[in-house]
């Protein structure tokens, strides 16, 4: 099967053709990886591109985020699949005012994958819902995601909320999302920032190592 059909179907938002073009894919020995890569993030990224060129509207963002999210159901036991011991235990969100959850729960799921335990607050979390997760669960590692440049001061607010309260168990902040850099990571004082899901995994990887 040529994937590009499946990214058609994205950009389309059709979902019900795009959970059946994933399973055709995956029983056709296209790895998950590759489904995930060169169909549903491209197809996610011509979607941006129509957006910014006025072409789409709130409304088909809507469909093709409703149709990676049946899609990454599909390939969710695969990507998660993997021999690792559990390595270390994270809280993970999408900052306070941002409503954009695909990439975080991506992480997420790899993260899952190479033996986090992840604990997800979903999107839109207020500063004071990291601190009190953090607090219950005893998490090494915290990971903040934005999309919107608009939401970068509230992920500065969550590490600041993060850094001033007296934790359990000294906590790393890791930080990724579109509009995020590693000078920005420095700026706020994160520990670090990862550009994509596999980056963020080798990161938290690092992050929870002993030192
Ligand atoms: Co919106 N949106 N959106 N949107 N949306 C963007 C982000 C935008 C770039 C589109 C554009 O203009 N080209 C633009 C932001 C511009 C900016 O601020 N610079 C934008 C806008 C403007 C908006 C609204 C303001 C639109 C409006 O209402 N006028 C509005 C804001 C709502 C809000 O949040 N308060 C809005 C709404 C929405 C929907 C709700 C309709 C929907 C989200 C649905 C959902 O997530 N459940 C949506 C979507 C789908 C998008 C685009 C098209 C796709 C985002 C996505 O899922 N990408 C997006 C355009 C684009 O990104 N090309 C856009 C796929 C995903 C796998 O990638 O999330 O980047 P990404 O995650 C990557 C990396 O960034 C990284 O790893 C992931 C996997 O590789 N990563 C991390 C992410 N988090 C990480 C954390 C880490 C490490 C790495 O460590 C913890």
């Amino acid at each position: 099967m040529d994937l590009s059909i499946l990214k058609q179907a994205l950009i389309e938002g059709d979902d019900q053709t795009v959970a059946e073009l994933t399973r055709r894919a995956l029983n056709e020995d296209h790895s998950a990886e590759t489904i995930l890569n060169d169909a549903l993030i491209s197809g996610m990224e011509k979607v941006g591109e129509l957006f910014e060129q006025g072409e789409y509207f709130v409304p088909e963002l809507l469909l093709a985020a409703r149709a990676m999210q049946g899609a990454m159901e599909v390939l969710r036991p695969l990507l998660a699949a993997s021999d690792y011991q559990p390595t270390g235990k994270v809280v993970m969100g999408t900052v306070q005012g941002d409503l954009h959850d695909i990439g975080k729960k991506l992480v997420a799921m790899m993260l899952e994958g190479s033996g986090f335990e992840v604990i997800d607050l979903g999107a839109d979390v207020p500063p004071e819902r990291f601190v009190e997760a953090v607090e219950e669960s005893g998490a090494q590692l915290v990971g903040l995601s934005a999309l919107l440049t608009t939401t970068l001061p509230a992920m500065e607010a969550t590490v600041s909320a993060l850094r001033e309260t007296e934790l359990p168990t000294q906590v790393r902040i890791m930080i990724g999302g579109a509009p995020v850099t590693s000078r920005f990571a420095q700026d706020i004082g994160a520990d670090g920032y990862a550009p994509d899901a596999s980056n963020a995994v080798a990161l938290a990887r690092r992050l929870v190592a002993p030192d």
